[in-house]
Order: structure tokens, then C-alpha cells, then sequence
């Protein structure tokens, strides 16, 4: 156990407050992670697999009505709502708080309460941030102990005194004597609330068991409380993955992408490259964290230990990397399940069995017309079984990034790939981002495009003005040739039939082979109102057929003039919007002309 008074001071006051009948401080083994996932088997909440298929490992299926983040109900109650800004949903946080401690209270009668310390970032590294959850939810404790550094090594590197986030989750469905659990415990939409209180740099999450909802480390702590602690500090945090990619010379380059939720950051960074010349490692899937080193360049850091990644369209033909990676001690959520006990979704690469149980539970045949696994199906696996992983992954200080790739799910207008101007160019081009909705979060929308700031719009911690001058500023006063080149990627440009026009995936290192040789200076680039975009010549297709280039490097002038008006709209609404980005819009008006 512990000695930080902070930390049993807050398990105390927490436990009077929710009630739990037990309080379990989890110390992270193995031991203890296969003891709760019995536990959880016994109880009917997880099953296991089968052990020869697939090793250690088990499916859970969540309730219908909590598969993914949920937006709408997730809070920064910062001091004033021009903290907020216009992109969050702001609430006063003594009101918030008010409401949150109504109904935590006595909201894990029944249960036990997890108390998960973990750490963001590598151990004991000085830009690591230490959290403890505490959850109504074994669910949430497995998961943790995948996808950060939790348990006696957190406790260890919090000592006696030192500082923690504190991460306080139920999933809101206490239970009274002789009550049957249900399966998912979780509360209805309206009483969930995932909230953020930045100032005092604590979580609340009520009401959700899945994913960004209740994992709190992942996107509430590393992306939203720590975006705020970023701003203040001089750093930055990042929806972005981070790989390397190894030319035929030996040469490193290390990358990070942007992407917005289901665009394909998991599949980049385990890229399998169909150029032989070229190799890809993995250090991080979804979250960097940048900060300046001593010689000026920006170092990234992946603060999770695990990968929660998108199941249905993974196949040992479109990610092989992330299929060796799930082949033993994964938990899997909301996907199918064989007769055999293994599992299965849409796009895994084989046809569908004539039976199986789908998502919900029930009885699937391939005529029951509808999807077997959910769309937003996930793993949740150990980083270091991927077979790509770099031995550079727990660099406390991180890798040098040469280029910074930006993004989203654009059917039309946006080409292939473009090189930002400069430095402000390339913040205007993340600013604007566009992409279709995913099912990662729960949407009406689902498909219609939304601006999408740096893939971060769900996840800035303030407001959304004074983060893109954060941007800005970390181009100020830096030398512009130690600074990572922005490229805008489009993988999701389709014909007019709906078909996509670039094959995406492993073929995707076709760009980066154009942006390497890039930096290198070896290729030069075409000047157009919108960015530099390649010579066709210049983008290798050795081995493909089929595939228009020309449409996917097109830059036609009347769509851009449309695009140019939606961005000035978008503008408008945003009230600290940098001087500077309006003046990269008026530029971009001003040579479309
Ligand atoms: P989050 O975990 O939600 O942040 O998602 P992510 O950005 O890591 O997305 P991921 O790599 O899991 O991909 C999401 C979906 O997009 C999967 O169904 C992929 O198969 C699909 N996808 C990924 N890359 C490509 C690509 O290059 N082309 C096409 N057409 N689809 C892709
Ligand atoms: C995302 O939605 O961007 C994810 C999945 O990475 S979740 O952890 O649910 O946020
Ligand atoms: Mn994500």
C-alpha cells in the first residue's frame, strides 16, 4: 500500500461518498488480473475464449446503448465557459460538481471500489504524470493494467509525497441486496456525465463503462486534463500516432499523424509496407505528447502502454501487424464470437461462419442483415506484443519528429497528399481539418463531415482559439529548418460510384516515400493555391494497377472556392480565432482567384 497522504486522504473521502461494500487497491499483477478476470467469467460479464485459438483471452459485450464515447455528455467545467470555448460543452464546476457528488453518492453500493494507481508516460520518467482511478468497474481495472503502467510501480513512483490526477469513475448502477447484476452495468444516457475539471486538474466520470468514457487515462487524463496542464507548461498533447520508418540506407525518420477517431492512426503506425525498400516501427496508436528538446526539435512520447484499437476492418491483409498482435491476451469488446470460441468481424478477411453469436448476444446467420460485430468493436491489448513495436517506445525523452502528418475521412475535395507552405500554412491546414463522423462516438452524424481541428475537437481541454495560438507559438521563435513539415493525407478520396480511389493501408507508405524524400530535398513539388502537392511522376506505384492519380492529385479551384466560404464560416464562430489564421485564409482566398 501506500503512504501518500493525498492519496489515502482522497480513497477515504471517495469511498464514504460512493459507498462501495469493499476497497480494492490493485497492485497490477498478473496474478490479480487473471483472479478478477474469473471473477468476471463466474459472474457471466466475460467469456473466456478458447484457449487454443486464442491464448489468455476473453469477449465482453457492453449494453447496446454504451458502445462509444458519448460526446454530448462529456464536460470541461473550466472557470468561465470562454475557457471552454466554443467546441466543448461548458458547466459551471461548482454546479457540475454539485450534481456529480448527487449522484455518486451511494453510486457503488453492491460493488467493490478499484483503486487503480498508473502512470502516463514512461516510469519514472519526469514528464510522466501519475493518476489513481477509482472504479465501480472491473471492466475498467483489466483494461488499465493493458493500456497504462498501472499498479505498484504507480504507487512506487508517487511516494510519499507526491502529486496525482484524480480519476473518480462509477458506472452508476448501484445494487441493493439479492439485486441481480446485469452483465454491463451503466446508467441511461442522460444521467452520464464524463467531466473535466481542468483547473483543479481532476475527473469524474458517471454512468459508462466503455472506452474513453471510463478508461480514464486515455483520452480524459493524456489528452484533455493534460492539453490544459501542455498549454501552461510550453508542450503539447496529441490525438497522434508515432512511427519510424527505415529506409533501404538505414536512414530513421520519425512520423506522427493526426487523424480524427476511426481514421486509421492504428493501422499507420503498423503499417506493413508494399515497398520492400521501406520498414515501419510502432511506438504509439492514438496519443503523442510533444515537447521541445535542447537542440530545438520536437520529441514525441506515446504516455499509453497498450493499444484500444478498432476491430471491425482488421485483417491479417490490411493490418498483419495489429492481427499478430491480438493473437493471445487481448480482451475483445462488442465483437462476435464463433462456435468454435474464438472471435470475428466485418472485414477480418474471412467469409462469414453460417453461425455465430453477435454483439448483443444473439443468434447471427450471414441473412440476418445486419453486423455481426459493432462498428466500434475494440481490442485491448499489450503494446509490447506488437510484432513492430520499437525499441524506442519508452524513450523518456521521446523521438525526434520530422514530419507531422494531419487528416481525416474526405470523400471529396481534399487530395491524396499536400505539403503545407510553412509552419502557419500547415497550422491553417490542421485547423480547418474536415472528417466524416465515426461510430467512435455515439452520433446522429455518423458520415457527415465536421471540422476537426488536429483530429482534437472532442478532446482540447480549453479553448479551441487559444490552442491553435499554442500551435502557433511553438513555431515562433524556432528555427524553421529543426521544425517537423505538415503534410495534409486524404486515404479516403472516392469515385463518383463510391468506390475509394487510393488502396490505402500498406500502400499508404507510397506517401510517406514521397514526404521522406521530400525532407531529403530529393523531389521537388508543385506550387498550387491549396499546398505542394507531388509531381504524379514522383509518387512510386511500382505493382499497382488501376489507380488515378490524377483524380487523387487534383486541385479543382470551384470546389476550393466552396471549401475556402465553409472555412470563413467556421471561423466566425470561433471567438479567440489567431489574427494569423485569418490571414492564411485570406491567402488561400487571394490565390484561388
Ligand atoms: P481510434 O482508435 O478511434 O482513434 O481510430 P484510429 O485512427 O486508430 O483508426 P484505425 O486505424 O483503427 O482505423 C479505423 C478504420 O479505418 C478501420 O476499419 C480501418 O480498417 C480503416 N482504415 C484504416 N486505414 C485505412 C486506409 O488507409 N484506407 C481505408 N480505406 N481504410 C482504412
Ligand atoms: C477514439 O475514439 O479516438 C478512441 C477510442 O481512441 S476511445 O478510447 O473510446 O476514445
Ligand atoms: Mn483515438
Amino acid at each position: 500500500m501506500t503512504k501518500n497522504k493525498k492519496l489515502l486522504a482522497w480513497v477515504n473521502e471517495m469511498a464514504e461518498l460512493c459507498k462501495p461494500d469493499k476497497v480494492h487497491w490493485c497492485d497490477g499483477s498478473k496474478e490479480e488480473y487473471d483472479r478478477m478476470m474469473d471473477e468476471m467469467v463466474a459472474s457471466g460479464m466475460a467469456i473466456r475464449l478458447n484457449e487454443k485459438k486464442r491464448p489468455g483471452s476473453y469477449l465482453f459485450r457492453s449494453h447496446p446503448s454504451d458502445v462509444a464515447r458519448v460526446e454530448d455528455r462529456t464536460f470541461i467545467a473550466s472557470a468561465t465557459k470562454e475557457e471552454a470555448g466554443p467546441t466543448n460543452n461548458w458547466r459551471d464546476p461548482k454546479e457540475l460538481k454539485a450534481t456529480l457528488t448527487g449522484l455518486f453518492n451511494g453510486s457503488m453500493k453492491g460493488r467493490t471500489m478499484y483503486v487503480l494507481p498508473f502512470v502516463m508516460g514512461p516510469l519514472n520518467s519526469p514528464f510522466s504524470i501519475i493518476g489513481v482511478e477509482l472504479t465501480d468497474s472491473p471492466y475498467v481495472a483489466v483494461n488499465m493494467r493493458l493500456m497504462t503502467r498501472m499498479g505498484k510501480d504507480a504507487l512506487d513512483m508517487l511516494g510519499e509525497d507526491g502529486d496525482f490526477v484524480p480519476c473518480l469513475h462509477s458506472v452508476g448502477a448501484p445494487l441493493k441486496p439479492g439485486d441481480k447484476d446485469s452483465t454491463w452495468p451503466c446508467a441511461p444516457m442522460e444521467d452520464k456525465y464524463i467531466a473535466h475539471f481542468p483547473e483543479e486538474r481532476a475527473i469524474w466520470s458517471y454512468g459508462s463503462g466503455y472506452g474513453g468514457n471510463a478508461l480514464l487515462g486515455k483520452k480524459c487524463l493524456a489528452l484533455r486534463i493534460a492539453s490544459a496542464i501542455a498549454r501552461d507548461e510550453g508542450w503539447q498533447a496529441e490525438h497522434m500516432l508515432i512511427l519510424g520508418l527505415t529506409n533501404s540506407e538505414g536512414e530513421k525518420t520519425y512520423i506522427t499523424a493526426a487523424f480524427p477517431s476511426a481514421c486509421g492512426k492504428t493501422n499507420l503506425a503498423m503499417l506493413v509496407p508494399t515497398l520492400p525498400d521501406y520498414k515501419v516501427e510502432t511506438l504509439g496508436d492514438d496519443i503523442a505528447w510533444l515537447r521541445k528538446g535542447e537542440d530545438g526539435r520536437i520529441y514525441a512520447v506515446n504516455p499509453e502502454a497498450g493499444f484500444f484499437g478498432v476491430a471491425p476492418g482488421t485483417s491479417y491483409q490490411s493490418n498483419p501487424n495489429a492481427m499478430h498482435t491480438i493473437e493471445r491476451d487481448t480482451i475483445f469488446t462488442n465483437v462476435a464470437l464463433t462456435d468454435d470460441g474464438d472471435v470475428w468481424w466485418e472485414g477480418i478477411g474471412t467469409p462469414a461462419p453460417d453461425h455465430l453469436i453477435d454483439w448483443q448476444g444473439n443468434d447471427w446467420t450471414p441473412d440476418s442483415g445486419k453486423n455481426a460485430a459493432h462498428p466500434n468493436a475494440r481490442f485491448t491489448v499489450s503494446a509490447v506484443q506488437c510484432p513492430a513495436i520499437s525499441p524506442d517506445w519508452e524513450k523518456p525523452e521521446g523521438v525526434p519528429v520530422s514530419a507531422m502528418l494531419i487528416g481525416g475521412r474526405r470523400p471529396r475535395v481534399v487530395p491524396l497528399v499536400m505539403e503545407s507552405r510553412d509552419w502557419a500554412h500547415g497550422i491553417f491546414l490542421g485547423s480547418v481539418m474536415g472528417s466524416e463522423i465515426t461510430a467512435a462516438t455515439i452520433s446522429d452524424k455518423i458520415g457527415q463531415v465536421r471540422r476537426d481541428p488536429f483530429a482534437m475537437l472532442p478532446f482540447i481541454g480549453y479553448n479551441v482559439g487559444d490552442y491553435l495560438k499554442h500551435w502557433l507559438e511553438v513555431g515562433e521563435g524556432s528555427d524553421p529548418s529543426k521544425l517537423p513539415r505538415i503534410y495534409h493525407v486524404n486515404w479516403f478520396l472516392k469515385s463518383d460510384e463510391g468506390k475509394f480511389l487510393w488502396p490505402g493501408f500498406g500502400d499508404n507508405v507510397r506517401v510517406l516515400d514521397w514526404i521522406v524524400r521530400r525532407l531529403k530535398g530529393e523531389v521537388g513539388a508543385v506550387e498550387t493555391p491549396i499546398g505542394n502537392l507531388p509531381e504524379e511522376k514522383d509518387i512510386n506505384l511500382t505493382g499497382l494497377k488501376d489507380v488515378d492519380l490524377s483524380a487523387l492529385l487534383k486541385v479543382d479551384k470551384a470546389l476550393w472556392a466552396e471549401e475556402a466560404k465553409a472555412i470563413a464560416a467556421y471561423y466566425e464562430g470561433m471567438d479567440r480565432l489567431p489574427e494569423e489564421l485569418k490571414e492564411q485564409l485570406k491567402g488561400l482566398q487571394e490565390r484561388l482567384k
